[in-house]
């Protein structure tokens, strides 16, 4: 296991993106603003199932460029990447074969994102990884016993859907299957959603196990199991599937004798949300990255692209600050 993690352990610095149809909206709708994260708009903002579609069909993101946003992590001192496949929305950012839900059915930009990434990463020697919702709002089989009225008022997450197993089995494994198996390596599997009351500690350890048989190398979060401590993210002792804990926009109080990775936002919303100016300053970000590094732990730092597929500027500054900071410490 050591040999498998030590590039992670190594790594101490990682780029997470929250992109998808979402990036459109920007947490916007008429008059009213999503509050937080701007990736939950099909939540937030109240759309059914049948609004929300129309974003995926206009998801046509023509300024994306590979090559450019590795380019970005790499100057900024990041050693890795990790996408949203696929976020709670249930639209995929890959070529899927068990969906028409995704960038080359329904959306009208038909290039494999997860394909491009995966190979400008490569190219630039950057490891790569996907986030992976559990959660899928879009799935009749995922979303509580709503279908097709998913925002009809009643958005009870521990409402069981007796159809879930059917989802997680001929839906969300064949869907990492495909991810793993399409793309070369995958480093990272950083699952999320674990909290639904549908999704089992038994479903958690055959998934890693599931993907163990695929790719031996793998490293996946503490999410594909269930029972995390809050946002602090780490394992219950003991009896856990998962390589390392998640604690959420924040930084454990001491060093902890597991592996862990803190991801945190540059302003306070995941996905892109022009409305959140709450931006941390570069001096803040490089001494969370410090403090985090101190104790051990690794840093994903979030970038929201917007619907064309651009890095905000103020995110574009704040990786470049860090890229000074850190080229000018590296050999420190
Ligand atoms: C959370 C999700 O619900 C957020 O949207 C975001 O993806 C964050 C990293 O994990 O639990």
């Amino acid at each position: 296991d050591d040999e498998r993690m030590a590039w992670w352990r190594d790594a101490k610095f990682g780029m997470f993106i929250h992109w998808g149809a979402y990036s459109i909206i920007g947490g916007e709708r008429g008059e009213q603003i999503a509050g937080g994260g701007a990736e939950w708009a099909m939540d937030k903002l109240d759309y059914t199932i049948e609004e929300y579609e129309k974003f995926p069909r206009m998801f046509n993101p023509q300024l994306f460029n590979a090559d450019d946003w590795v380019k970005m992590a790499k100057d900024a001192g990041m050693k890795y990447i990790v996408i949203t496949s696929k976020h709670h929305d249930g639209f995929c950012l890959w070529d899927s074969k068990v969906t028409d839900y995704d960038i080359m059915d329904t959306a009208p930009f038909k290039r494999d994102i997860i394909k491009e990434l995966a190979e400008a990463s490569r190219k630039q020697g950057i490891r790569f990884g996907v986030y992976h919702s559990i959660v899928d709002w879009h799935h009749p089989q995922a979303q509580g016993n709503l279908y097709p009225n998913y925002n009809a008022g009643q958005k009870d997450q521990t409402v069981v859907n007796p159809e879930f197993p059917e989802y997680y089995k001929n839906y969300l494994k064949p869907q990492v299957k495909e991810l793993l198996t399409h793309y070369g390596d995958i480093d990272v599997v950083w699952f999320d959603g674990d909290w639904i009351a549908d999704y089992t500690t038994e479903m958690g350890k055959e998934m890693y196990d599931f993907i163990r048989e695929i790719q031996p190398n793998t490293i996946i979060n503490n999410r594909v199991d269930k029972g995390r401590k809050g946002m602090e993210g780490m394992d219950r002792e003991g009896n856990f599937a998962g390589d390392f804990g998640t604690p959420e926009q924040e930084i454990p109080a001491t060093g902890i004798d597991e592996d862990w990775e803190s991801c945190m936002t540059m302003n306070g919303t995941w996905g892109y949300k022009p409305d959140d100016t709450n931006w941390k300053s570069s001096e803040d970000l490089i001494q969370k990255l410090v403090d985090i590094v101190s104790k051990g732990g690794n840093f994903l730092l979030n970038i929201g692209p917007d619907g064309y597929g651009r890095f905000p500027a103020q995110s574009i500054r704040r990786l470049k600050a860090m890229g000074e900071w850190t080229k000018a410490n590296a050999e420190a």
